[in-house]
């Protein structure tokens, strides 16, 4: 079994932010939650922790724990808004991503490989990259299921790295609290611990058909998580909505060789974008904008999602001629694609020509993953490619 499924949650994550923002809390008790003493806690730095402050205690019980800690009332917006620069740093790494909350998902790493190494090098380097950008931590799980990798995220906590790997899965599980079971909340941990069930181990003395008359089917679901087991798939709910590429030129150019030239270099790494989240799309647009700042975009849908450079090239061109659009000198040109879908069989199998196209667009990435992005050049490019 593969190490493909990762568990990323950052840590102290509200209080992590406005210690990022202001410096002078940092290694302070931040408490972040209600503005009067009648809210709640939403999250409390690991200095605040230490004097048994958490999530969801009132406020006035916090301060009560912990009467010199730092209470801010919290700036939601803000959050969202390092969440969503975090999450685009999960994007570069893969399109598999389940966002599960503001501060938590899960990636599925199958085929990351080939571009990024193996997954505990992906991991790292994922931590390395929230820490470089903003200075915060995050707590990576490894493993081959969900279940498994969102405990591994929690081992370490904070600033952990833990993998669990196939042969340790009972040594790891067994002496764990039944509450850590996904889907085990008060009362279900409140009727096994009345059977003298308190850790997993214990749990799995218990036989399928015993866990279902106990628990009914959420008894036959611990009966597979207790050893480890779970088939649930990383659900991308968040999908890329389109993949775009444009380019301001230094000056206006009006050249239609310098055009076409810039067309196909943008649909070349578009196309390459798309092929590199296993994606097609169904909508090809072109975007212009002249010297004095008009702006047009024009689209056409085609039947048959592609990812293929030489459909987006010649739907591109096809657009800007019906639409005459070239003929005015051009400050901006971009092309993208969107209403995006997982690339399917269809794709690969309506023609023969599309295989061997298919093939050769992927030779052609991995030659430029390898010996980079010059190293493969189309003829309408050279020029363009010795000129810069
Ligand atoms: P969590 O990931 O559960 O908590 P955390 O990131 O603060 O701490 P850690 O992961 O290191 O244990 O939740 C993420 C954010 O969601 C948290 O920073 C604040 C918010 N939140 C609430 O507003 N109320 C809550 O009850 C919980 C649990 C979280
Ligand atoms: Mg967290």
């Amino acid at each position: 079994m593969a190490l493909n499924i990762m568990h990323v949650d950052m840590d102290a994550f509200y209080a992590a932010v406005e210690q990022m923002d202001n410096p002078e809390l940092k290694g302070k008790p931040v408490i972040v939650g209600g503005i009067s003493n009648r809210g709640v806690v939403s999250t409390a730095s690991y200095e605040a922790r230490k004097y048994g402050v958490h999530s969801a205690m009132p406020i006035a019980e916090a301060k009560r724990l912990c009467p010199h800690g730092i209470f801010l009332p919290g700036r939601h917006e803000r959050y969202s808004e390092v969440s969503r620069q975090i999450f685009a740093i999960l994007y570069q790494y893969t399109p598999i991503v389940e966002k599960v909350s503001i501060d938590e998902a899960f990636l599925d790493l199958t085929g990351c490989s080939r571009l990024f190494g193996n997954s505990i090098q992906i991991g790292r380097r994922i931590k390395a990259d929230i820490y470089n950008k903003f200075g915060l931590t995050a707590s990576i799980g490894l493993a081959s299921n969900k279940f498994l990798a969102k405990l591994a995220s929690d081992m370490e906590k904070p600033d952990g790295f833990f993998v669990i790997e196939e042969k340790d899965i009972d040594r790891i599980l067994e002496p764990l609290d039944v509450g850590k079971i996904w889907g085990v909340g008060k009362r279900t941990a409140e009727i096994l611990k009345s059977k003298g069930i308190d850790t997993i181990g214990r749990l799995k003395t218990l036989t399928i058909e015993e866990l279902e008359t106990l628990l009914g089917k959420n008894g036959v679901r611990l009966y597979y998580l207790s050893r480890g087991i779970d088939n649930r798939r990383v659900e991308v709910n968040n999908p890329v909505k389109s993949i775009s590429h444009e380019e301001t030129f230094a000056e206006d150019i009006s050249d239609r060789n310098l055009i076409l030239a810039s067309l196909l270099r943008m649909s070349i790494k578009v196309s390459r974008r798309l092929r590199k989240a296993g994606l097609v799309g169904n909508t090809i647009e072109v975007k212009i904008r002249y010297g004095d700042f008009t702006t047009y975009t024009r689209s056409i849908s085609i039947s048959v999602g592609t990812n293929q450079t030489d459909i987006i090239y010649q739907k591109a061109i096809y657009l800007l001629e019906k639409n005459k659009l070239l003929n005015r000198p051009i400050r901006l040109l971009g092309v993208g694609v969107s209403n995006l879908s997982p690339e399917g069989p269809e794709q690969l199998s309506l023609f023969e020509n599309n295989l061997k196209m298919e093939k050769l667009a992927k030779t052609i990435d991995l030659i430029r993953d390898k010996f980079g992005e010059t190293s493969v050049i189309r003829a309408r490019n050279l020029d363009d490619f010795k000129s810069r």
